[in-house]
């Protein structure tokens, strides 16, 4: 009994000595260690997001353009569905009704003593003003498109560098420790190899459609603007996903840029849009917004990943791998409850 006393007292003597000694060198430490340490972001976690079927990608039959995520991409797809198409409807039908009135009404026998009528200045009036009127009417909202197509990203916008590489992309994250993921498609079962060592389409729960599934992702935040500076890494490529009313030429040894905005989470899908070789109908682009919180976690999921200057602690000592920074989270099984959560979210 006395022997277990003295233990139990002598480990509480060293308790003690071991929190005054952590106390001591804590309170040592400069003020700023200790502000980093304790705003020091968890380590992200990331569960790739399931795809809507129709919702940023190619629906089977459809012959308009996709449903658009943007507000430059709403703008625009009323001025092809509301202004456009209703003017060349109407003026083909215009010029139909004309053909078919002059075959009836002026052919040989219906009207055999022909009209010398040479002028109509009324006419010749209406002709010409019609046409410059209906070109106005298409040159007003067309040219604010452009202007609010080329209007620079906001300063304090995030940033992201896209390349083009025969035959797949790369994404740089500069403002979030400069990491970069590289973009490759999924293979297609049944079907020869396109890229060595990456998996098959289907065989993750978040898998969207062949062909222009990859197996990492270019994540961005949504509800904010994005500046996207592209660039090619060895002949000209174009990133281009028509959900985000979004084209750009990656060209090499030139940055060309252009603003992303996304209104709401989800996936979607594009292909490169310039033809770059054997593989370019194998190089898709799969760009999947999170909610801001969530695409924070998703950076701190690779080596070097920061938010705001600060590197998350498990990421900083984590392998110094950048070459295939998400495969490891891609690679491992979801939980149950993680993929729940993902449903949910949509
Ligand atoms: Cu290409």
């Amino acid at each position: 009994m006395t022997s277990g006393k003295t233990f139990r007292g002598a480990g509480w003597a060293v308790t003690a000595l071991g929190l005054t000694l952590a106390s001591v060198l804590i309170s040592a430490a400069p003020a700023s260690a200790q502000d980093a340490a304790a705003s020091a972001p968890a380590a992200g976690s990331y569960t790739p997001m399931k795809p809507t079927p129709g919702v940023g990608m190619p629906v089977d039959g459809g012959i308009g353009l996709q449903q658009q995520y943007s507000k430059l991409g709403e703008y625009a797809h009323w001025i092809h569905d509301g202004v456009l198409m209703p003017l060349i409807a109407l003026i083909c039908l215009l010029v139909l009704v004309l053909l078919i009135v002059i075959a009836l009404k002026f052919n040989r026998r219906a009207n055999p003593i022909a009209s010398k009528t040479s002028h109509n200045t009324i006419l010749e009036v209406v002709w010409t003003l019609l046409p410059v009127l209906i070109l106005i009417g298409i040159a007003v909202p067309s040219i604010d498109l452009i202007a609010k197509q080329y209007k620079p990203a906001p300063e304090n916008a995030l940033t992201i560098k896209i390349t083009g590489n025969q035959w797949f992309w790369t994404y740089g994250y500069p403002d979030n420790g400069d990491f970069e993921v590289i973009s490759n498609m999924l293979n297609l079962p049944g079907q020869p190899t396109i890229n060595n060592g990456v998996r098959e389409v289907g065989s993750r729960p978040w898998d969207g459609p062949s062909h222009l599934e990859v197996d990492n992702r270019m994540v961005v935040p949504a509800g904010e603007p994005i500046r996207l500076q592209i660039t090619a890494a060895d002949v000209i490529h174009s990133f281009a996903v028509p959900s985000l009313w979004f084209k750009l030429d990656a060209v090499p040894g030139r940055i060309n840029e252009k603003v992303l905005f996304i209104e709401k989470p989800g996936v979607y899908y594009g292909q490169c849009s310039e033809l770059c070789g054997a593989k370019h109908g194998y190089m898709p682009i799969a760009v999947e917004a999170l909610p801001r919180a969530q695409y924070n976690a998703w950076v701190l999921t690779h080596p070097g990943g920061a938010i705001d200057g600060t590197k998350a602690a498990a990421a900083a000592t984590g392998p110094a791998s950048d070459a295939l920074p998400a495969v490891a989270t891609s690679e491992a099984a979801p939980t149950e409850s993680a993929v729940d959560a993902v449903a949910e979210a949509e």
